[in-house]
């Protein structure tokens, strides 16, 4: 998008309810980021209605196969807890996806039944927060057809994703969960993704930045109120400093 798009989005909604309402104006539409971690201010949620109303239905950038890294980076290796090195001795024979929430047939797929779904495949970029990036091919599955095999309630407005590492988990809402660039990740160029890039399963979120693609997903959550779901964790959270919506 366009800064001047942006800028004048944004003013226009800014212009519409007066700075101090824009908020509540946001709010109502539908377009304030769901969780602020201290830092949003009204300059950054005027960032996100307008992004939400332009990029909806727009695609992240796909690469061509001699555009693929040569040596992609693992940020970092596999995760050091016991659970998954079992796991990872075993082949992850016994990997499960639990998918629960607001949906009406909770289930639990093994990675041989994500790959019965129709697949997907995107060279897209992983681009960190730190600066460095790289681009790989991505193969899975669109969330969208796990949501819609198990039911998704039409209320629901989130989707978290979970890893095995306890402290990694994110979310989106639908404009990412259902776009169809955002998939369940088992192939990287070609083989099945490595332990280092999130094997057995990673998600793939490409229109934002590399922390929202978490690594060694097992538990998806459907909910629909973001900010009491964060409250009943233990600990309450992950640690703020990275921005919730982070769209590239
Ligand atoms: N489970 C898990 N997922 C994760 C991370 C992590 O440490 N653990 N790092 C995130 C960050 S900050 C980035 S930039 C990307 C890096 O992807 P890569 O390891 O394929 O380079 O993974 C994201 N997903
Ligand atoms: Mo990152």
């Amino acid at each position: 998008m366009s800064i001047s798009r942006r800028k004048l989005i944004t003013s226009a909604i800014a212009s519409a309810a007066g700075v101090t309402g824009v908020a509540v104006a946001a709010d109502r539409l539908g377009l304030l980021p769901p969780v602020s971690q201290a830092l949003y201010t009204v300059g950054d949620s005027l960032t996100y209605a307008s992004q939400r109303l332009l990029t909806n239905h727009t695609m992240a950038r796909e690469f061509s196969r001699d555009q693929i890294s040569k040596v992609p980076f693992p940020n970092p290796t596999a995760p050091k807890n016991d659970a998954f090195k079992k796991h990872e001795a075993a082949g992850f024979a016994d990997w499960k996806l639990v998918v629960s929430g607001m949906v009406a047939r909770p289930a639990t797929f093994s990675i041989p039944d994500i790959k019965k779904f129709p697949g997907s495949s995107q060279i897209t970029q992983v681009a960190c927060e730190e600066g460095w990036s790289y681009v790989a091919e991505w193969s899975g599955t669109p969330l969208s057809h796990i949501l819609d095999a198990v039911g998704m309630d039409p209320k629901a407005r989130y989707v978290v994703y979970s890893s095995i590492e306890k402290d990694w988990w994110d979310s989106v809402d639908m404009s990412d969960a259902l776009h169809p660039q955002t998939i369940l990740t088992y192939g990287m160029n070609g083989a099945e993704i490595p332990v280092g890039h999130g094997g057995p399963l990673r998600m793939r979120v490409p229109r934002q930045l590399g922390y929202k693609s978490v690594k060694f997903i097992n538990q998806i959550t459907v909910i629909d109120d973001l900010k009491s779901y964060m409250k009943s964790l233990t600990p309450p959270a992950p640690p703020p400093g990275y921005s919730w919506y982070a769209g590239i």
